[in-house]
């Protein structure tokens, strides 16, 4: 087992909390302790913000040509590729998720920086007509340091989203990762240094988030905030943007609905539920939560997804063959346990899982089993209510109207998913959904060219593509006169001429 010492990176430097405080991380699946982290306090998050404008007003990072920069991230892709499976492993022994989904998905991670690379490279400015007598230049430039509040849930994936970015385009960070989850994106930072960025351009800040991450996000030095979380916390960083005025971009809760036609084959059907509803253990915020199944096709499907759900594999995440892990804390723990148990008492059935596993092997670790709900009604909070782990809810819909009110009915708009061979209703029903990540016959697939954001209360803005290079960025517009004729605004009375 690991015994970290994680410590705060601030202008290149590792170092400890001004006044000495840490956090003990522990295993998620057998309690064991892994180390500490350190816990930075307000004044260290103060230097962290310090650092990172001073990086960004002498120019060292934004300051380089795009070409230069980019030659940087692709530096740092080939290193990330080098010691994805280093990072699957730490990421797998800090939060549970089991090692093949965590190398499957650390893999694709030098995308992003290979990406962002390009489009540093590749944006171009505008120069929109507005007649003869001017030319108008508009770049996009960098906003300055921008603070990024992140989960624990896809530690590395998360940041390096909004890292990737934020970097393309020039900017400084100050990075506060889940307390849950830190230890592979304070490697990024140091991996990041190793390809070539310079000190002080990110900076990370280990801590809570109601001590440390609060300081970050009420920090008036910022000029931006990127947070993934939960809904609750996401309305308190944005309103704290607000009070800046700085820009939010937030990817917050889901309870995404997998629609199931009746023309899709049952075995694809059921494989493609389990997919959306159970990888990463449920943790994750575009999770199959809802799953809508056309009622010709409902009872077969229900008795194969049930009988697939509880074959499913829990257990130890580093080995191989583990297919469920456990929850990353005992409060998500507590949080399914009590999710299911209050849909059960508002008279919701369970179809399969519905407890914690017997057995030595699991009784030190947050493991829940894989859960299906059957019998939720609208009313119910199950059915709008984020849970965030393996709980999926069951219900039949008549046909596609039905569909789309079910689907719909949600305060969340993340992300869902339809299944169904008939490439018009496919159309009609994604139009008709008012989220923002569809997927037709497919889930969570995810690519650094396609936008990912959310509607309704999911969130502001998008992660993702050339969406989130220009969020992190500002238009910058300069008029130049090209006329020979002085303006005399106060020597005419034709002041239309001028205006
Ligand atoms: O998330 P938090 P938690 C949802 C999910 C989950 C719930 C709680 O429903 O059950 O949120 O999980 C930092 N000011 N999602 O508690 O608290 C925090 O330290 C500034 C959805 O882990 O939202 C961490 O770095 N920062 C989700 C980050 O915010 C604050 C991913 C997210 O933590 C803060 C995770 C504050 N006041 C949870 N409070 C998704 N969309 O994928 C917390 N933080």
């Amino acid at each position: 087992m690991t015994d970290v010492q994680l410590l705060l990176h601030i202008d290149g430097h590792d170092e400890s909390a001004s006044d000495g405080a840490t956090i003990d991380l522990t295993s998620p699946a057998t309690g064991a302790r892994l180390g500490t982290m350190a816990h930075a306090t307000a004044a260290d998050v103060d230097r962290a913000v310090a650092a990172g404008r001073r990086a960004f007003d002498d120019q060292r990072w934004r300051g380089q040509a795009p070409r230069d920069r980019a030659r940087v991230l692709n530096a740092a892709a080939r290193l990330l590729s080098e010691r994805v499976d280093e990072y699957a492993r730490l990421e797998t022994e800090q939060i549970g998720r089991p090692i093949r989904e965590m190398r499957a998905q650390l893999r694709r991670l030098p995308e992003w920086l290979e990406f962002f690379a390009a489009v540093a490279q590749t944006e171009r400015g505008v120069v929109p007509d507005i007649g003869r007598e001017h030319l108008n230049v508009v770049r996009r430039v960098p906003l300055g340091v921008a603070g990024l509040i992140t989960p624990w849930n896809h530690p590395l994936l998360i940041t390096m989203k909004k890292v990737a970015a934020a970097l393309a385009a020039g900017n400084s960070l100050v990075i506060k990762p889940s307390e849950l989850g830190p230890m592979v994106p304070l490697r990024l930072a140091a991996l990041l240094e190793d390809a070539g960025v310079p000190a002080g351009v990110v900076n990370v800040v280990t801590g809570l988030g109601a001590t440390t991450g609060r300081a970050l996000s009420e920090h008036p030095g910022l000029n931006k905030l990127d947070v993934t979380g939960g809904t609750e916390t996401g309305r308190v960083i944005a309103a704290n943007a607000g009070r800046h005025l700085i820009p939010v971009t937030a990817e917050l809760g889901g309870k995404a609905p997998v629609i199931i036609f009746d023309d899709v084959d049952l075995d694809r059907a059921v494989s493609g539920a389990l997919f959306a509803s159970f990888i990463a253990t449920g943790q994750t915020c575009v999770q199959g939560a809802r799953v809508l199944v056309q009622e010709s096709m409902y009872d077969a499907f229900a008795a194969a997804f049930t009988k697939r759900t509880a074959a499913l594999q829990l257990g130890d995440p580093a080995d191989e063959a583990t297919q469920i892990g456990p929850l990353v804390s005992a409060a998500q723990l507590a949080k399914v346990a009590d999710a299911v148990e209050h849909a059960e008492r508002e008279g919701a059935t369970i179809a399969a899982g519905g407890r914690r596993p017997s057995g030595q092997a699991y009784a030190a670790g947050h493991f829940y089993e894989p859960t299906i709900l059957t019998g939720v009604r609208p009313e119910h909070a199950i059915w709008r209510d984020e849970v965030f782990g393996p709980v999926a809810v069951l219900v039949p819909f008549t046909d596609e109207a039905d569909a789309i009110r079910q689907a719909n009915d949600a305060d969340f708009g993340l992300a869902g998913s339809v299944w169904t061979r008939d490439i018009s209703r496919a159309l009609r029903v994604t139009e008709a959904l008012d989220i923002g990540i569809l997927w037709v016959n497919d889930h969570h697939r995810i690519d650094p060219a396609s936008p990912w954001g959310g509607m309704k209360d999911s969130g502001i803005g998008s992660e993702n593509a050339i969406e989130a290079f220009h969020a992190y960025t500002q238009a910058k517009s300069v008029l130049i006169a090209t006329s020979e004729k002085a303006p005399d605004w106060f020597g005419t009375t034709d002041l239309i001429r001028y205006s």
